[in-house]
């Protein structure tokens, strides 16, 4: 101890940070809440939906959820969800979803989505469009003003089939607005194209200006041959529990 010393002043001691992960996690379980015995329930994909699969399956191992049947929305889901003992069907079977739970990458004010990055769009889509009730689970990171802002880009799964004219035909339909279509590759397979779940590419559109009528860009994207399916989830979700550092918010439609 040095006498005479002034004693050093001590930082404040911060408040405990929830991480990314945690605030996903909180999120995730929120949502299997709303999830009852004897439902139909699609399974999402991506890190937060990860936490719901995995926590609908700690519950029925407990035996407090009975007779759920699920229906994932991508190969990763459906491996997941069968090493936890989830039954599975699919949307043959079962054409009507009780309830879908899954992340997303973009929430707007409407409750409009990007979805997509993670490259499982197309399944998402028909799940969480056959579902009765659609719950997105979001950490507070995924709020924006507007779908494909702030240099976000918006995925659209095509055919591989002449792959660069239906890039091109995607720039052209938003010139006015300033468009680049950037074929989504796989840096760990020497940069080849990423291929999804149902064998084709993904194309991200990166904007320069505010897309506008979501509805119009929609449509036109999904007119253009070559197009399978985009990213923007339109009017879908029915309730948003977003988690962040002051607590759990939930959006209702
Ligand atoms: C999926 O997971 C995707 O539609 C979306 O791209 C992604 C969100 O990922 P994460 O939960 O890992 O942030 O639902």
């Amino acid at each position: 101890i040095l006498m005479g010393a002034s004693s050093p002043i001590s930082p404040p001691i911060p408040a405990a940070v929830l991480t990314q992960d945690e605030l996903k996690k909180i999120a995730a379980y929120k949502a299997v809440e709303y999830v009852e015995s004897n439902m139909v329930i699609g399974l999402g994909t991506g890190s937060t939906a990860k936490h719901a699969v995995d926590r609908i399956g700690e519950l029925l191992l407990q035996g407090k959820l009975k007779s759920i049947i699920g229906i994932p929305t991508s190969k990763k889901t459906h491996e997941q969800a069968l090493s936890l003992g989830i039954p599975l069907s699919d949307l043959n079977s079962y054409p009507v979803v009780d309830l879908a739970i899954d992340g997303a990458d973009e929430v707007d004010p409407s409750l409009n989505l990007v979805k997509g990055r993670g490259g499982s769009l197309l399944r998402e889509k028909m799940v969480e469009g056959a579902c009765k009730k659609f719950i997105v689970i979001v950490d507070e990171s995924k709020l924006v003003d507007h779908l494909g802002g702030s240099g976000f880009a918006i995925p659209v799964e095509i055919v591989p089939f002449c792959w660069k004219f239906t890039a091109a035909g995607l720039m052209k339909l938003f010139d006015d607005i300033g468009c680049r279509a950037e074929l989504r590759t796989c840096p760990e397979k020497n940069g080849k194209p990423f291929v999804t779940d149902n064998g084709n590419y993904i194309v991200n559109l990166y904007f320069q200006h505010d897309i506008g009528d979501l509805k119009a860009a929609s449509d036109a994207i999904l007119r253009l041959p070559g197009v399978v399916e985009h990213g923007m989830f339109l009017d879908m979700a029915t309730t948003v529990i977003v988690a962040g550092e002051l607590g759990v918010t939930i959006k209702n439609k």
